[in-house]
Order: structure tokens, then C-alpha cells, then sequence
């Protein structure tokens, strides 16, 4: 071999070493709170083991959960064993005296050992995500990827949230979407270190919950969708599916039913429901009298209301409490109470003060759009913010709590920019910075951090029809939001986030959200990594 070739083929490796060089630590989507890089990098190969202490049916579930997402990709199929004398482990370790909290974890990778040790499993199941996001993009395939080396770069973390609720709701009235594509989503979720699935199960436009004491509900109610498509509903089964499955991610169900407005597809299945003769407008301009409302597959809001002065009515809402309250081991149900231009101020009050009560009967705590504010609030009850600071403020005032979902910031349902092919955009339009840049303490007059008790992404579906059209709007707009949520203000001296250093880290998402499939929205804002 001549003298320039040997010197070519040695720059080379060098340069393949570097670009190799997994700086993974750097790049952690949501940021930990602290984190020291080390020395090397402990690799992964066929005699890894995952060790679990204590052995409890929890903490292997959460080994093999690690396992099974290294597998695909690795093709290590790393065995998960009782604590062991080998050093040369991934261990996973319950620390009761850790101060760590609810969903706090401690990480230590060294070229020797990788230790994550946590109070609760729930940490560990967050310290799982870590590790994951440790390794190399690679890693995140669903196939074999050869010609990678599996390492973790060598740091020291110590991690927990900022805010208890880390939400993201999905909206199945206006397009409904299976359990795949939920569970998919709880995933996804999971990944981010979020903790609420919000699951809105009834609207105007489609109601998709079995209630069996109401079955036309779903027979009638479910069959349609926006734009007239067949629509869908779950059964209870596939409902306490989704539950579990939601449980073994660490994330609580918070199903919502929307009431006393958005309620089109129950009216339109039990004429009881209905007050008396009403106008409804079927499209705008088309408007009809009649008792009854037909199914609606418009995106108007803010037409139909529940009869508020009915008995009846409240016997229906207490046997669709009841069965959702039993199949819901979360605590809280939310009721809605948003848009509802139908009901008059005073019914809507007096109704609203009712349904608290029903849903306290079942064990359940309240959630509610903001407007339920105007009512008198239950102390345990949450208000969610979305458009009106006022009402929130109104809820503050009575003693509780907020969930901050501000429609400018959070709705994954607005369009990135007048370009954008999907999307609504009443709100602002909503480009990935704006999404992130923001802190919830200070957005809103009156609302400060002791009253808030998190923050939730919410995915409105009018325009949403497809798994490719959710990946489009959700991504990347749902790691800023779950940074937001997880992490401390990254800029210590404005007090705000620093959109300069998370759109580094978000670029190097890139080859991430590629593995796992994800077709997301490729901002001009963000400098994206390509591999
Ligand atoms: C407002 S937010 C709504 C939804 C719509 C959404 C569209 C809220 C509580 N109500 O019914 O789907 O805007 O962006």
C-alpha cells in the first residue's frame, strides 16, 4: 500500500471516529434538570444484562419495557436478571430513601455500568427514556441497523419534573382514531417523560365511548365523523385496553365528556335530550326547525346544548359518569363546559354546579374548560385554560387549581404558518418557536406558579384525518411542549426559554423522529441534523 493511501485510509477512521462520537448527553429532549458529561462510553454487546432491584412484578416490567426497545434495532437481546454480581450491567434500582420524588430519577453511565435508581418505578420508567435517548438515533428503528456501534456517552443526571401534569390531549369526536393509533400516541407521550392522556370521547360531531345503559349513543352518536366519513367508537373493553396500557407508561386517562355544548351527537341520538323545537343550522345558511338534530359532520361550535331544566338529563349523565368512573382508576373526569353559546349564562351555571356534583358521587374529581369557572368550583375541582385568562383567574380566586393549555401556544391543532396544508388558525399561527418559547408562570396576569398544576398540548381534529396528518401537526410542537413541562426555564437570566439551544438539540431529534417513523413537520426555523 503506497505511503498516501495508508495516510487517506488513517484520516478517514479518524473522521468516520468523530462523526461516531455519540454526544447524545447533549442533546436530551426534555432537558435535565442536571446533568455532568463524563469520560467514554459503555457499550452495549451480547453480554449486557439488565439487573432489577428490588425483583418485583413492576420493576421487570420495566426492564423488559428497556429490552424490547433495544431489541428491534440492536438486535442484543439483553436478558433481564435479579441483581447480580456482574458489573458489567445496565441495573435499574428502587431507592425508597432517594429524595427524588414521584417521577424523579438519578442516571450514572460510566464505561463500566450504566445505574439508574429512582423512589419510585415511575422514575425509573422516566430513567428509561433517558437511556434510550442516550444511545444512538439508530437505536430507535423498529428494524436491524448494522454497522453501529451502541454506546452511551459516559454523564452523571439527576432529573425530576417542573410540573406535576404533563398532558396532551387528543380529540376523537371531530376524527375518530383507534386504539393502534392511540396506544401509538401513549408512546410517544411515554418518550417525552408526559404523564396525562387527555382523551376528549364526545363532541358535536361524533360520540365514541360504549356507555351500555345508553347503547344508541355509540350506535347512532359514534357512526359518523367531520366531513361524513364512518367514524368509530371504542368498546368498554378496548377502553380499559387503552387504560392499562396508558398505566404501565406511567400516564393517567382523563376521559372528557363534553357537556352541556358539544353535545350534537347525543341529541341526535336520544330525542329526550333535546329541550323542545329548536333551530338548528346544518350548515351555515342552511338552517331547519325541528325537535331532533340529525348527525352533524360540519366544524361549526357552539350550536347545540344538552336541555338543561330536564331531570332526565341529569339521569343520563349520571349513568354515563358511573360507567366511565368505573372503568377509570385515574382521579379526575372532565366535564367540558366550553363554547357553549347555546345554553343560557344561567342555566349554564346551575347545570354546571350540578354535574360537579355527580361526578364527586362517583369518586372522581373535576376538570373543566375554563369557562366553568363562571360556576361555583368544587376546591378540588381544575379549571383548563385555554382562551380566557379572566375565567382562570376567576378559578384561581375560588381556591383552584389551573391546567394551562393556552390556544396560542399549545394547540397542536393551529397551522404553523400560512402555508401549512392542515390546521386551523384562530388562535395565532404557531411556528415551532413560538410553541416552545414561553414560560406558563408569567403568560398570564393573575395566574402565578403555586396556582398552576401543569400544562397540556391539546389536538383538535377537524382538519385531522390521518396517522401522517397527526405526526405533521404534533411533531416537533410536542417536545418543546413536554420541555416545557418537565424541565426548568433553560435561561436563568431572562427567566424564559432559550429557543438558540433547544433548536440545536431539536435539529438533532431529526434522525430520531426518522427512526421511529415519524413524519414531521421540518421547520425552516430549526437547523435539522441529516443522516
Ligand atoms: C376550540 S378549546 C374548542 C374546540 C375546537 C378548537 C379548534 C375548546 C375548549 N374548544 O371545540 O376544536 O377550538 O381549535
Amino acid at each position: 500500500m503506497s505511503r498516501s493511501l495508508l495516510f487517506v485510509l488513517i484520516t478517514l477512521s479518524l473522521f468516520s471516529c468523530v462523526e461516531k462520537k455519540n454526544e447524545a448527553h447533549l442533546y436530551l429532549i426534555p432537558k435535565p434538570q442536571e446533568m455532568k458529561p463524563g469520560d467514554g462510553f459503555f457499550q452495549l454487546n451480547e453480554s449486557v444484562q439488565i439487573s432489577i432491584e428490588p425483583e418485583t412484578d413492576e420493576t421487570k416490567f420495566i426492564a423488559n419495557y428497556l429490552a424490547d426497545k433495544i431489541k428491534p434495532a440492536t438486535g442484543l437481546p439483553l436478558q433481564v436478571v435479579a441483581k447480580t454480581a456482574s458489573e458489567k450491567n445496565i441495573s435499574l434500582q428502587l431507592n425508597p430513601n432517594s429524595q427524588l420524588g414521584e417521577e424523579g430519577y438519578e442516571l450514572m453511565v460510566t464505561p463500566e455500568a450504566v445505574k439508574l435508581s429512582a423512589a419510585k418505578p415511575a422514575g425509573l420508567f422516566r430513567g428509561v427514556q433517558t437511556i434510550r435517548q442516550l444511545l444512538p438515533p439508530a437505536a430507535e428503528s423498529s428494524s436491524i441497523q448494522s454497522n453501529v456501534t451502541w454506546t452511551l456517552p459516559a454523564c452523571a443526571i439527576r432529573d425530576f419534573p417542573n410540573y406535576a401534569w404533563r398532558g396532551f390531549m387528543l380529540d376523537v369526536g371531530r376524527h375518530f382514531f383507534g386504539v393502534d393509533e392511540v396506544k401509538r400516541l401513549l408512546d410517544e407521550m411515554a418518550y417525552y417523560k408526559m404523564n396525562v392522556f387527555h382523551w376528549g370521547l364526545s363532541n358535536d360531531q361524533g360520540w365514541r365511548i360504549e356507555i351500555k345503559s345508553w347503547p344508541k349513543l355509540t350506535e347512532v352518536g359514534g357512526s359518523t365523523q367531520v366531513g361524513g366519513g364512518k367514524g368509530g367508537f371504542y368498546t368498554q373493553e378496548q377502553y380499559k385496553d387503552v387504560v392499562k396500557y396508558a398505566a404501565e407508561r406511567y400516564i393517567t386517562v382523563v376521559p372528557e365528556i363534553d357537556m352541556p355544548g358539544h353535545t350534537n351527537a347525543a341529541l341526535a341520538s336520544y330525542p329526550e335530550l333535546n329541550c323542545s323545537e329548536q333551530t338548528i343550522r346544518l350548515t351555515p345558511g342552511n338552517e331547519v326547525k325541528r325537535k331532533v338534530p340529525g348527525l352533524y359532520t360540519g366544524i361549526e361550535v357552539g350550536f347545540s346544548t344538552l336541555c338543561t331544566s330536564k331531570e332526565s338529563t341529569y339521569k343520563f349523565i349520571d349513568d354515563v359518569v358511573r360507567e366511565l368512573a368505573e372503568m377509570t382508576p385515574g382521579s379526575y373526569l372532565h366535564i367540558g363546559g366550553d363554547e357553549s353559546r347555546a345554553t343560557k349564562k344561567e342555566d349554564y351555571i346551575l347545570f354546571i354546579n350540578k354535574v360537579q356534583q355527580i361526578v364527586t358521587s362517583h369518586g372522581k374529581k373535576v376538570i373543566g374548560w375554563d369557562e366553568v369557572a363562571l360556576a361555583t368550583l368544587q376546591p378540588s375541582m381544575l379549571a383548563q385554560v385555554w382562551a380566557n385568562a379572566a375565567n382562570g383567574k376567576k378559578a384561581v380566586e375560588q381556591g383552584a387549581k389551573v391546567i394551562l393549555s393556552p390556544a396560542k401556544k399549545m394547540y397542536l391543532d393551529m397551522s404553523y404558518d400560512s402555508t401549512s396544508k392542515l390546521g386551523l388558525h384562530w388562535a395565532a399561527y404557531v411556528e415551532v418557536d413560538s410553541a416552545y418559547a414561553w414560560e406558563p408562570s408569567t403568560l398570564l396576569n393573575g395566574i402565578s406558579r403555586e396556582n398552576i398544576l401543569g400544562i397540556e398540548s391539546a389536538l383538535w381534529t377537524e382538519t385531522i384525518q390521518t396517522r401522517s396528518d397527526i405526526d405533521y401537526m404534533v411533531f416537533p410542537r410536542l417536545a418543546g411542549h413536554a420541555e416545557i413541562g418537565w424541565s426548568a426555564t433553560t435561561d436563568e437570566k431572562t427567566g424564559s426559554r432559550n429557543w438558540e439551544e433547544y433548536k440545536i438539540r431539536l435539529a438533532n431529534h431529526a434522525p430520531r423522529f426518522k427512526a421511529r417513523g415519524i413524519q414531521f413537520y421540518e421547520s425552516k426555523l430549526v437547523p435539522w441534523v441529516k443522516e
